[in-house]
């Protein structure tokens, strides 16, 4: 396979991305793409590299990137003191009396849309039936935002998502996006400003409380940072609990090994955020006049990450190509533990939701297997889509 001198985004790539990691993994590993205008880093050192140097390979690109559709700032952009208190503010919604609070709410979820989909069939899609539904309520009920209205917001999360996660949008797919922003300003601020000396122990009020004599923060700041949270918490969820099925049911003794042994539903999630990465691409700006890996990169310039080719590189995992849950516990290997995978990044602006959504997804992932007996799929290709986040279309499964 030869590198295209425009672009790797090919229909090929999106079809199945890996033969080209692995080309430019090997050829070019400091790529640069000429229809998006940006170096593409497909290794794991180099990857890992870029993320931890927050000051050479800086967020800047979220400006424009995700600013438009998020109205101001995104944690990611923050730096500092300010991105430390703010930071410290959602975490503390996760965790704690807050994440106590959470765990029952997410059982609830989980058993009702399960609830929803047993029919006389026994069968359902765990992307459009489960997933979706699922990732769009839970991250309503971190924010502390009714899930009656949960379709609605559903379909301008989409409209947001598709913005930050594409390359070469047309005019009119811009425009629908800005109106799904709109719409979810419509929606967020009355209940942001109503929640200003709020209590509550939900993260707007959290972040409301974040503010005080010291820490200034406006309206606006707290929109940005709602729909930052809402996308973050929504986006990968039905991704990664597809590819988790996905893989288990084409490895049926480590998918009996986890029904008996539920301690290794973690180990299954961990190496399936390895081997498909919801999150493909990180993008960061250059601040300076600078080298990766020996090829020189000057001030402004954009550099993505490739983190679905970081996670497959066999100079970090061995055998990487190979669905194996056990790899943090064979420790005689080296380089081989799944956990070491860059799906929740690196460095400063590691994913703040890292730890509450390895929670989430062995509570549910428990709950599906505790109901939903004897899962098959239905059919066993798997058809995905996305190449900034990438998933499964659908998944149809049976159960007894
Ligand atoms: C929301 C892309 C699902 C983040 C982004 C504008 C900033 C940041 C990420 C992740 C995952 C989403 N970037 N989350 O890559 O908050």
């Amino acid at each position: 396979m030869k590198i295209k001198n425009n672009s790797v985004f090919s229909s090929e790539y999106e079809t199945n991305p890996l033969p080209t990691f692995k080309v430019l993994r090997e050829e070019s590993p400091v790529h640069y793409d000429e229809e998006v205008d940006a170096y593409l880093i497909s290794r794991y050192e180099d990857v890992k590299y870029v993320l931890k140097n927050n000051d050479i390979f800086t967020t800047k690109t979220l400006a424009t990137r995700a600013e438009p559709v998020m109205k101001d700032r995104v944690l990611a952009q923050m730096k500092g003191h300010e991105h430390k208190g703010k930071k410290a503010a959602i975490l503390k919604g996760m965790t704690g009396k807050y994440l106590e609070k959470l765990i029952p709410i997410i059982k609830k979820r989980t058993n009702d849309i399960i609830d929803q989909n047993i029919n006389d069939q026994k069968e359902l899609d765990i992307v459009n039936d489960f997933g979706k539904v699922f990732a769009v309520q839970s991250s309503m009920d971190l924010l502390g935002i009714n899930v009656n209205d949960s379709e609605k917001i559903r379909g301008w999360h989409n409209g947001i998502a598709k913005f930050i996660t594409s390359f070469n949008l047309s005019d009119e797919e811009i425009k629908h996006s800005l109106y799904c922003s709109d719409k979810l300003e419509e929606y967020l601020m009355p209940l942001i400003k109503e929640r200003r000396n709020s209590e509550a122990d939900d993260l707007i009020s959290l972040l409301h409380q974040y503010g005080n004599d010291e820490n200034k923060i406006s309206d606006s700041e707290i929109l940005a940072l709602t729909l930052n949270i809402l996308l973050a918490a929504t986006e990968p969820v039905d991704k990664t609990l597809s590819y988790l099925f996905y893989n288990l049911s084409n490895h049926q003794s480590q998918f009996k090994a986890v029904i008996k042994d539920r301690t290794l539903v973690k180990d299954a999630i961990q190496e399936t955020l390895r081997f498909n990465s919801p999150v493909q691409l990180i993008p960061r700006q250059v601040s300076e006049d600078t080298k990766i890996n020996g090829v020189k990169i000057y001030k402004d310039d954009v550099v993505i990450c490739m983190i679905g080719s970081a996670n497959r590189d066999e100079e970090a995992f061995s055998n990487p190509n190979e669905f194996n849950i056990y790899r943090r516990l064979e420790k005689s290997k080296p380089f081989t533990s799944h956990s070491q995978n860059l799906s929740f990044g690196s460095g400063v602006h590691t994913c703040v939701g890292a730890a509450l959504s390895m929670i989430q997804l062995e509570l549910v992932t428990n709950i599906i297997l505790d109901r939903l007996k004897d899962i098959k799929l239905k059919d066993n290709v798997l058809v995905e889509e996305g190449i900034y986040t990438r998933g499964a279309k659908e998944l149809m499964i049976s159960f007894k």
